[in-house]
């Protein structure tokens, strides 16, 4: 036996999956059609994800439909790809029908500046992913083991370079996108030419080890939290003009309880770059990592344990090795903050942009917040774009001076205006989506948040700290999709009704939170957390931030 079939047979069966995949068909088609179950084989399931869907059940029925001895309600998440989240009126309208038509009638902002649906059935799949790219948008690669959605700054005012920046965003997200004409003839029942043989000339047949995350940030804001993407950008300016990027590389969130080898990890910066050689550059980043990944254990597969595996200093030299050049050294930068700033602002284009806190991402109507219907009398009338935000909140932009009236009079009429009703900590708050929907979550996230800030508000406000902004991430497990491990306060469940209570990230994203105390309820939470607010209020340097803080006094 020689080398080669030995390191063949040491990879995880996802590598001859993808390998045998034909260029990640599989047989989804025909699993589509087959009426019998409303599910997929486990297999195409997997190759799925890179089509931007996932298979999912409802886990509220869970038991029920065991009880009644029916198959689990199986049902589709579906992903869409959009650089820098930026859509149009006209795009927001068909993703907004697309939820009521085939969805749980929900539009789902994610972390990543992305749209997520839940609730679609497998015989509507096909009409969903079809109705998206007749929209103009797209959901190939939106998961999977691939480059994803590619994030970029979406607040444009403060930076004569914002447009530049997601112009290479989208450069990026294009380029990386799987060669594979298997998402178009699938979905798009585009035939295939014979002789037109598909090749992946980035990716090679077995595709990255892992997900990769791209992401551009420009300073001072960190809204996009580029120290938790396996590359990133941050964005220098000089004299107003774009000179380059700071290279940084590593990043990841997520961890498995009980399971040392895996952990959060925050980016290095490594160089400095001009922006030709951003494509370049992210190439050889993603070449290293295809060629060195670890592809027998896909927990430990993403490009964070490649670089702790081998060294950052082997990284850098192999980086250099493909570039041809030594990376210069990074330049200065300074980030403030990784939230976002609410209501309008004037873009340095003379348009205006109004920042909407959603809460938790989560666009649907409830009694007396119609959030979803007045965003669809918002499309019918606006003429600038929709800007999502890595936060999971929503920008109106590209507002003309003289349609400022109009979109506020129907912001106004539906109660969205930002005004005093919802503390700063609420301001300041993500959950990812975990129950219903998430097969990985432990406990609630975005359906309990909400809640427990109702509480935590309470303590805030004896202690005169409504207006605090505190950067509160709650998670359901600890993969870390709305990075809760880089929330001043974080919380991570455990089980239902228990979460890991986590203290002590910056208030700008540049340093991870620390376990505090572990399995709390929610009485065991708020008794945590009322003296640490307490002490803050009364002895807190002026503009100190909480995460700051807890650091100074060494609770954690
Ligand atoms: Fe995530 C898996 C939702 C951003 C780390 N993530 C999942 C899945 C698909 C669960 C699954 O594998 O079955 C979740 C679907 C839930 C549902 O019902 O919709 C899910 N992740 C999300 C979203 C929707 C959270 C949200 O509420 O906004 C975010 C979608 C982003 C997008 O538009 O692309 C989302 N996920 C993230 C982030 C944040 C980020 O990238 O900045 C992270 C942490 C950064 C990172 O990647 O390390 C993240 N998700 C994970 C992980 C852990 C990966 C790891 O290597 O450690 C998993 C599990 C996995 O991949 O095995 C995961
Ligand atoms: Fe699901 Fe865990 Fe991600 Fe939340 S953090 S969406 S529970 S995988």
């Amino acid at each position: 036996m020689n080398n080669e079939v030995l390191i063949e047979e040491k990879v995880s069966p996802e590598e001859h999956l993808k390998e045998n995949s034909n260029y990640l068909r599989g047989r989804i088609a025909e699993g589509l059609t087959d009426g019998l179950t409303g599910s997929l084989p486990p297999d195409d399931v997997k190759i799925l994800k890179f089509h931007g869907s996932y298979q999912q059940q409802d886990r509220d029925l869970e038991k029920e439909r065991k009880k009644q001895k029916l198959e689990p309600l199986y049902q589709f998440m579906i992903r869409v790809r959009a650089a820098g989240g930026v859509v149009t009126p006209s795009q927001w309208l068909v993703l907004d029908e697309l939820a009521d038509k085939y969805g749980n009638g929900t539009l789902k902002l994610t972390t990543r500046q992305s749209f997520q649906f839940h609730g679609i059935m497998k015989r509507n799949l096909k009409a969903s992913i079809r109705m998206i790219n007749d929209g103009l948008l797209s959901t190939i690669a939106a998961c999977g083991d691939v480059n994803r959605n590619v994030m970029c700054n979406p607040n444009p005012y403060q930076s004569a370079v914002h447009e530049e920046v997601y112009n290479y965003a989208v450069q990026l997200s294009e380029y990386f996108k799987p060669r594979s004409k298997a998402y178009y003839e699938i979905w798009l029942d585009q035939k295939k030419v014979d002789g037109n043989e598909d090749e992946e000339p980035i990716y090679k047949k077995r595709y990255l080890p892992r997900k990769f995350k791209i992401g551009l940030a420009t300073p001072p804001n960190n809204d996009i939290d580029i120290f938790a993407s396996d590359l990133g950008y941050i964005v220098i300016e000089e004299n107003g003009r774009l000179s380059g990027f700071n290279v940084c590389v590593g990043g990841g969130m997520g961890a498995t309880f009980g399971d040392e080898a895996t952990y959060p990890r925050l980016a290095d910066v490594i160089g400095f770059i001009s922006p030709e050689d951003i494509v370049k550059v992210s190439e050889a980043v993603i070449a290293i990592q295809r060629d060195y990944g670890n592809r027998l254990n896909r927990k430990n597969a993403r490009i964070k344990y490649t670089i702790d595996n081998r060294g950052l200093d082997w990284f850098i030299a192999e980086l250099n090795d493909r570039l041809g050049y030594v990376l210069p050294k990074p330049k200065p930068f300074h980030f403030n903050t990784n939230g976002d700033s609410y209501g309008w602002l004037k873009g340095i284009n003379g348009r205006w942009f109004y920042t909407l806190f959603v809460e938790n991402g989560r666009v649907k109507d409830r009694e007396k917040y119609e959030l979803k219907k007045a965003l669809r009398e918002l499309a019918h009338i606006h003429n600038g774009d929709f800007r999502l935000t890595g936060n999971q909140n929503l920008i109106i932009g590209n507002v003309a001076e003289e349609s400022k009236e109009t979109i506020t009079a129907v912001l106004g009429k539906y109660g969205l205006l930002n005004d005093d009703s919802n503390s700063g900590l609420r301001l300041s708050s993500m959950a990812c989506v975990a129950l219903s929907t998430c097969g990985l979550a432990f406990a609630e996230a975005e359906r309990y948040l909400p809640h427990l800030i109702d509480k935590l508000d309470e303590i805030m406000q004896a202690n005169r700290l409504e207006r605090e902004e505190i950067n509160i991430r709650m998670t359901g497990c600890p993969n870390g999709c709305a990075r809760s491990r880089l929330g001043e306060i974080g919380l991570i469940g455990r089980t239902v009704g228990k979460y890991n209570l986590y203290l002590g990230a910056s208030h700008n994203g540049d340093r991870l939170n620390t376990l505090y105390k572990e399995m709390l309820s929610e009485a065991g939470i708020l008794e945590a957390l009322e003296p640490i607010i307490r002490s803050f209020s009364l002895e807190r340097k002026p503009g100190e931030h909480f995460g700051d803080y807890v650091h100074r006094k060494e609770i954690v």
